[in-house]
């Protein structure tokens, strides 16, 4: 109790913290009470204010740095068992690489590192004595995992080489950082595959980028594209890139979820990764690599958040209902308090992720707005009028709705809610997406849909030069348009349709539209 009174103490009198823009601000007295910024008035601070009280984040003293709190690595951990068990399903297997790099190993590939140089954060120094030979700490693992798989892979026997690793990566990124979205340190998974034929590559990075729409739709009930990247902003070093691609109807922007590519034989030239068939002949292996990272946690909040705080699905919520005691002066306190207890224990041996919160310090009123700040799906209140008819009242945070459910069939109702609330979030998501779709024909409605930050749905003749000139067309404060991808899923494309850019004949509809 005396620690809760100082904590309270400290912040009322002006504690310190650091906030979106690196600086030091004072606080307001944290009421704990709702947002100051709304969703659509001030987007990025609506934000960072949705994840620091919602406590998904909490700011660092390094820019681009952040802390990621219990109720944010919940929800990475959910998504990791799932993904984590997929990929073993797929025989592949999970290792660890070192997060340093010899300068040597990290510039062996030179196209691919090129220009991403000024990204790579060295180690210059231990204590007070400079290096003789700086380190850098990896930003993606090609260089440091492929030696390794020339010397691993002998023959057709070693092969497929299949091997993951969960872990962190360094990028010193420059424009503007933002919690999960673009961070300097971030989590992923990357997975680097090696086969004996283009053929088992190809289905590889299908499976993969199934298993990326399952995290996004499924779990997170964010609606995505399954497509291919143009050649300006696929991976360098590889053959070609798939994504899953989703969109922030508030900002306009598209955003890359997750990305699978077939490097095709690039690397394995590079590296030197051969191996000999059952005919004794030498070939070179075909490379598939793919991540999915922290970011996917940061569109699920722009995604789903409002102006109360953050909405979470409940298939990657830590804590799916939380049940409050509604007590009044004259009731039965004690009956309330052992309802509440007794629902928890009910729910919790069907699985579904409960917990009541019982702090007499707060108010029931003050308890609603702390949890809808957290994004827990279901409420659960039980006063003395629920507790005289042998009910609960649930309330739902994605809709508000309120319905009093009988105790007697409180498990299925509830699972039968989580589920509604999942599916739900996803049709709100896909509605306001699809209504963000504009499909334009030529020049001039392409820079109207872009003004009104439309995802632009438009046919292409896929020339690199084409693109470069979007660009350069659409260059301004807001940044440039580009291609997001060319979706797997074609509409129809009839006879002498062309291009919106250059009046050419088209080849495809692509995506385009301001991006993350
Ligand atoms: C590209 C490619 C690839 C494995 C993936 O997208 C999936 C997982 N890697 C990553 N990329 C870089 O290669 C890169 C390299 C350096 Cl040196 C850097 F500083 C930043 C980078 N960013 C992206």
């Amino acid at each position: 109790m005396a620690g809760v009174e100082q904590r309270q103490n400290k912040s009322g009198g002006g504690k310190y913290f650091f906030c979106s823009g690196g600086k030091k601000k004072e606080v307001k007295k944290e009421t704990g009470l709702g947002l100051s910024f709304t969703k659509d008035e001030n987007f990025g601070e609506w934000y960072s204010e949705a994840v620091v009280n919602g406590e998904m984040i909490e700011y660092y003293d390094i820019s681009g740095c952040y802390i990621l709190r219990p109720w944010a690595i919940s929800i990475w951990e959910i998504m990791q068992t799932f993904f984590d068990a997929e990929i073993k399903k797929m025989k592949i297997k999970n290792c660890y690489f070192p997060l340093f790099v010899s300068p040597g190993v990290l510039q062996k590939e030179k196209d691919h590192i090129e220009g991403f140089a000024p990204e790579v954060a060295w180690v210059t120094k231990s204590g007070e004595s400079e290096l003789e030979v700086p380190i850098a700490i990896r930003p993606t693992s090609e260089t440091v995992m492929y030696p390794y798989y020339s010397k691993w892979i002998r023959g057709h026997r070693d092969l497929p080489l299949k091997l993951n690793q969960w872990c962190n990566v360094v990028r010193w990124e420059f424009s503007n950082p933002t919690p999960f979205i673009r961070s300097r340190e971030f989590l992923w998974q990357e997975g680097h595959t090696a086969f004996a034929t283009k053929e088992e590559a190809d289905t590889e990075v299908l499976q993969i980028l199934e298993l990326y729409r399952c995290i996004y739709e499924e779990f997170l009930a964010i609606p995505v594209t399954k497509g291919r990247k143009s050649e300006l902003e696929k991976f360098a070093g590889g053959l070609y890139t798939t994504s899953v691609e989703a969109f922030i109807p508030n900002t306009g922007r598209g955003i890359q979820g997750a990305t699978s590519h077939c490097l095709g034989q690039n690397f394995a030239k590079m590296f030197e990764i051969n191996f000999e068939n059952e005919k004794g002949e030498k070939g070179m292996v075909w490379q598939n690599s793919w991540a999915y990272s922290t970011r996917t946690i940061g569109v699920m909040v722009m995604v789903h958040g409002d102006d109360k705080g953050l909405v979470l699905p409940p298939k990657v919520a830590a804590l799916q209902l939380i049940v409050i005691p509604v007590p009044y002066k004259d009731a039965d306190t004690q009956g309330i308090f052992d309802a509440c207890v007794a629902t928890v224990a009910t729910l919790s041996d069907a699985g579904i992720r409960a917990e009541a919160d019982l702090r007499d310090n707060y108010s029931p009123a003050w308890k609603y707005s702390n949890w809808e700040m957290k994004g827990v799906p279901l409420r659960i209140e039980i006063g003395p009028r629920d507790l005289a008819n042998n009910q609960v009242r649930a309330v739902r945070r994605d809709n508000g709705a309120k319905t009093d459910i009988s105790r007697v069939f409180l498990v299925e109702q509830v699972k039968g809610m989580l589920d509604k609330i999942q599916q739900n979030l996803f049709d709100v998501a896909k509605q306001k997406r699809d209504a963000c779709v504009e499909v334009v024909k030529t020049w001039e409605e392409f820079v109207t849909a872009l003004g009104q930050k439309k995802l632009i749905l438009a046919p292409w003749c896929d020339e690199e030069d084409v693109e470069k000139d979007v660009k350069a067309r659409t260059k301004g404060d807001m940044g440039a348009a580009k291609s997001l991808c060319t979706p797997f899923e074609q509409p129809e494309l009839p006879e002498g349709t062309k291009c919106f850019a250059s009046g050419k004949p088209a080849k495809k509809w692509t995506y385009w539209g301001r991006s993350y």
